[in-house]
């Protein structure tokens, strides 16, 4: 267990390395006391989870990140929530994986709109090498050219594909655990809760920032909620990116008709995250859609410090990107600077 809070830590852009906190980053969290802190009354939880957050985060500030589906739908793979698993009826239709200048339109589209991180989801079950991946590797490559932080989401990667994304610049990989191990088995079938760990070592070996979280509304119990969050924060190093989500019921899906997520539970979910992994980016992800501004700031109140903007995230709504900036103008919410280097290109 380190005392600064951050040796240990892979450098990725918001490493706040210069931070010294006294408040250690723990890898034994236990799901009782895990447990324990969930069910804190409200404002206790949000005021514990606040004081972490600004003994690190002391600027206070909230990433902008953007968000653009790259390879839409067909996926064979059977995740119950997902509108882009070719086998569900839910009236998205496969597209063909996107040409590289397009892409860099749209990066450059959401740098001038304000976003410092761009993010590319493949609906893949895992990266094939081949002509499409060397289409990736050139996204990559571009994203950084403009001077933004790239993540990538692709499925499951080689150790030799890690390495491709690493060398092209790739700052993060999203890939998440979703849910518990206990109840992965009942979401997912086609693949294994090891099969997801496996990936995530490849992408932590390669020296690429780990961006994991999950979703809640999958008809998890709360006991769920909190092993997950004990095995992202007992891993050997804590992911730099933890993306929180909320079920985004979509009709075709199986779970389309699951109970809608109580917003003051993602508050919950999400100071949960903050205390148990202190200098990660929590990023309040899929979900805004469904809940009030206020929920939103509670969130931010709890140590969110991203959220993805724009009015589409992969398939499904966004809130409206006036909507967001009004927000932010009228909260005093506070942009996170990309800390990169400078654009090598206008
Ligand atoms: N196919 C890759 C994979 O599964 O890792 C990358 C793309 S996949 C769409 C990325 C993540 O989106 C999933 O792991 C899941 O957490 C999230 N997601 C997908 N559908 C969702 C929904 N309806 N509501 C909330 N999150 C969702
Ligand atoms: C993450 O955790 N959430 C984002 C991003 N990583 C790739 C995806 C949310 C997808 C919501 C459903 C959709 O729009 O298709
Ligand atoms: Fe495919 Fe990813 Fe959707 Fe699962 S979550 S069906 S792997 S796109």
């Amino acid at each position: 267990m380190s005392t600064t809070g951050f040796t240990g830590h892979a450098h990725t852009a918001h490493e706040p390395a210069h931070v010294h906190t006294e408040i250690p980053l723990r890898h034994d969290w236990t799901v009782a006391e895990t447990r324990a802190l969930y069910e804190l009354p409200l404002l206790e939880l949000v005021y514990r989870a606040q004081s972490v957050h600004r003994s690190v985060w002391k600027d206070n500030k909230v990433q902008l990140c953007s968000l653009l589906s790259i390879k839409t739908g067909g996926c064979p793979e059977d995740c119950g929530y997902c509108p882009q698993a070719a086998r569900y009826q839910t009236g998205v239709k496969a597209e063909k994986l996107m040409a590289v200048p397009e892409v860099l339109e749209a990066a450059k589209t959401a740098r001038e709109a304000g976003a410092t991180r761009f993010c590319m989801g493949a609906a893949w079950r895992e990266v094939k090498d081949g002509p499409q991946f060397d289409s990736v590797i050139e996204m990559v490559k571009g994203v950084k050219t403009l001077g933004m932080e790239a993540c990538c989401t692709l499925g499951m990667v080689t150790d030799s594909q890690a390495k491709r994304l690493k060398d092209a610049g790739l700052d993060a990989y999203n890939h998440n655990l979703d849910t518990s191990e206990g109840h992965y088995g009942d979401i997912i079938s086609t693949r294994t809760y090891d099969d997801r760990l496996k990936t995530l070592a490849r992408v932590r070996n390669a020296g690429i920032g780990v961006c994991c979280g999950g979703i809640i509304g999958l008809g998890e119990s709360i006991d769920d909620r909190c092993h997950m969050m004990v095995t992202l924060a007992n891993q050997p190093q804590h992911p730099e990116s933890v993306p929180v989500n909320a079920l985004v019921p979509v009709k075709g899906t199986p779970l389309a008709d699951n109970e809608r997520v109580d917003s003051l539970e993602m508050v919950r979910t999400i100071a949960v995250a903050r205390i148990l992994m202190p200098a990660s980016m929590v990023r309040l992800s899929a979900g805004r859609s469904q809940m009030n501004e206020e929920a939103q700031l509670l969130c931010m109140m709890a140590g969110a410090n991203s959220v993805f903007f724009g009015d589409k995230l992969l398939t499904t709504g966004n809130p409206e990107y006036e909507q967001d900036m009004s927000l932010f103008e009228r909260a005093g919410l506070k942009p996170l600077e990309p800390n990169v280097d400078k654009p090598q290109q206008q």
